[in-house]
């Protein structure tokens, strides 16, 4: 089974969407195996977003990120870094779609509502910067057989 990193960002903690993207994903059969609510420093910020330091739009990046609380997840299903980007949708919410998370509740790129991991070894280093090992909950699901074959 494969962990992503996905974060509710502050523009979606701020419109009421923590609620539905959960649903989304819990619905989907993926698994919670962590959870917290935490607001961004610049420090942790900067490390999620090392790879694009050099970007033009790095440090309205980091203001948007540090500007509220964020809801930092850990699922887990099979190919779940693939599948919950399909379910995020692309970057560019006008590219985005429309049934996607991003499709539904995102105009701008800038406020483009939750974060996704791209793989699966960023996903690992994502993890890593907002969850120690032991906070990843281990348990087994009711429903598993109905999901799986
Ligand atoms: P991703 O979130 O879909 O993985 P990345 O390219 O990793 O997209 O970019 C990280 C975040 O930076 C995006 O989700 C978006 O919020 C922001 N971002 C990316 N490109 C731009 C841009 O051209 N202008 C403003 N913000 C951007
Ligand atoms: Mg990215």
């Amino acid at each position: 089974m494969e962990q992503t990193f996905v974060m509710v960002k502050p523009d979606g903690v701020q419109r009421g969407l923590t609620g539905k993207i959960i649903s989304t994903l819990e619905e989907k059969g993926y698994k919670l195996r962590a959870i917290k609510m935490l607001r961004l420093s610049e420090k942790m910020a900067g490390k999620h977003y090392a790879e694009h330091v050099e970007k033009s739009f790095y440090s309205s990046l980091l203001q948007y990120i540090t500007s509220g609380p964020v809801v930092a997840m850990v699922w887990e299903g099979k190919n779940a870094v693939k599948g919950a980007r399909t379910i995020i949708g692309k970057t560019n919410p006008l590219e985005a779609d429309p049934g996607s998370i991003r499709g539904k509740y995102a105009i701008d790129l800038g406020r483009n509502v939750i974060h996704g991991s791209d793989s699966p070894e960023s996903a690992q280093r994502e993890i890593a910067i907002y969850f120690n090992p032991e906070e990843l909950v281990d348990y087994s699901m009711a429903n598993d057989k109905w999901i799986y074959e």
